[in-house]
């Protein structure tokens, strides 16, 4: 071959080389099965990146890579590119997080929850810098439905909860928060959360309807108590270092994707939580549904002020200024 020949060969293996390169396979865990919320939300991710790229997306489910604190320290660690974390678990590492756990500060469904997730300041613009910080590119925060609580006995107010044992997500402000609620907290990760209930070991717990439905809480549990208090918020991030070192054309597709499945996810869970109840009460018509009148959320809401000195108390300037800003962005949505 001659010089200038072989030159160009080399050039264009090159650039095919090249080519070959920018294809790329991201490891992406959530805290759930893939035909859940987080699965479901995790899939048009994935299709939208396939559609529009040569890159891989892998979904790893809940159990798949261990507990939601595990997929955590694999994302920080750069073995997964991307993680659904729920600040329930995320709060006991960013203490601000916990915000989303002060009772009755969110609506705890509909559009106007829906406008708040899109719009917030806080959620689109501070968190990501607060998450920056601990090497996470926070991506999108969305809502998982209204927080029930599924009990062994009736709840209709805070003594009802004495000396109950009640399952919450691992951070310190949402064991203040079932402790104002009357309860004896139990913090514990996901998977031990059903055999914790056999075996009476925890007499409650709280989760979103579609989640009480699909991880059978039902089965272990004979009331449903509906108290108004909160929605389930989760958070989807990536890796910072790996989020940093994509192209341009790269990080715009991600965030592509992610507007796509966030608009995809709040209009999927329209009807979720009533179709859920209706599911379970098919299964189990003798689950007791309790809906609180205003006057029995009323204890209940007297004990979120404490909750959130709490919760300022645990986070200093940065909680201030998370909670201030989103008590404007609630207010932006609801006037
Ligand atoms: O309660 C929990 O731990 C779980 N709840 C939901 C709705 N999603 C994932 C999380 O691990």
């Amino acid at each position: 071959m001659k010089p200038t020949r072989m030159l160009l060969a080399a050039s264009a293996f090159a650039l095919v080389a090249a080519t070959a390169d920018a294809q790329q396979t991201w490891r992406y865990a959530f805290e759930e099965a893939i035909d859940e919320v987080q699965g479901v939300f995790a899939t048009q991710f994935k299709e939208h990146i396939e559609a529009n790229s040569d890159h891989e997306v892998q979904l790893f489910p809940f159990g798949t890579l261990g507990e939601s604190d595990d997929i955590m320290e694999q994302t920080q660690a750069g073995i997964l590119q991307f993680v659904n974390q729920s600040p329930g678990f995320t709060g006991a590492l960013i203490p601000a997080a916990q915000v989303f756990f002060v009772p009755y500060l969110l609506p705890q469904e509909g559009e106007q929850l829906n406008e708040f997730f899109r719009n917030s300041v806080a959620i689109n613009e501070i968190f990501p810098e607060i998450y920056a910080e601990h090497g996470l590119e926070l991506l999108t925060m969305y809502p998982e439905g209204e927080v029930v609580m599924t009990t062994k006995s009736p709840v209709r107010s805070p003594e009802d909860l004495n000396e109950q044992n009640v399952r919450v997500m691992t951070n310190p402000l949402l064991v203040e928060k079932y402790r104002a609620f009357g309860a004896v907290p139990t913090p514990l990760p996901w998977g031990e959360v059903y055999g914790a209930l056999q075996t009476n070991m925890i007499q409650g717990q709280e989760n979103p309807m579609f989640f009480v439905e699909s991880t059978r809480m039902y089965e272990v549990t004979d009331y449903i108590t509906f108290t108004g208090h909160n929605n389930f918020t989760t958070a989807f991030m990536a890796n910072k270092d790996f989020f940093d070192g994509l192209s341009g054309e790269d990080q715009a597709l991600v965030r592509e994707a992610v507007d796509v499945a966030f608009e995809y996810i709040l209009d999927y869970q329209q009807g979720l939580t009533e179709a859920s109840l209706e599911t379970i009460l098919e299964s189990k018509p003798e689950m007791e549904v309790i809906v609180l009148t205003e006057e029995e959320r009323q204890p209940f809401m007297d004990a979120a002020g404490r909750v959130e000195e709490e919760f300022l108390r645990m986070t200093g300037d940065t909680g201030a200024r998370i909670l201030e800003q989103m008590k404007a962005d609630l207010e932006a949505v609801t006037n």
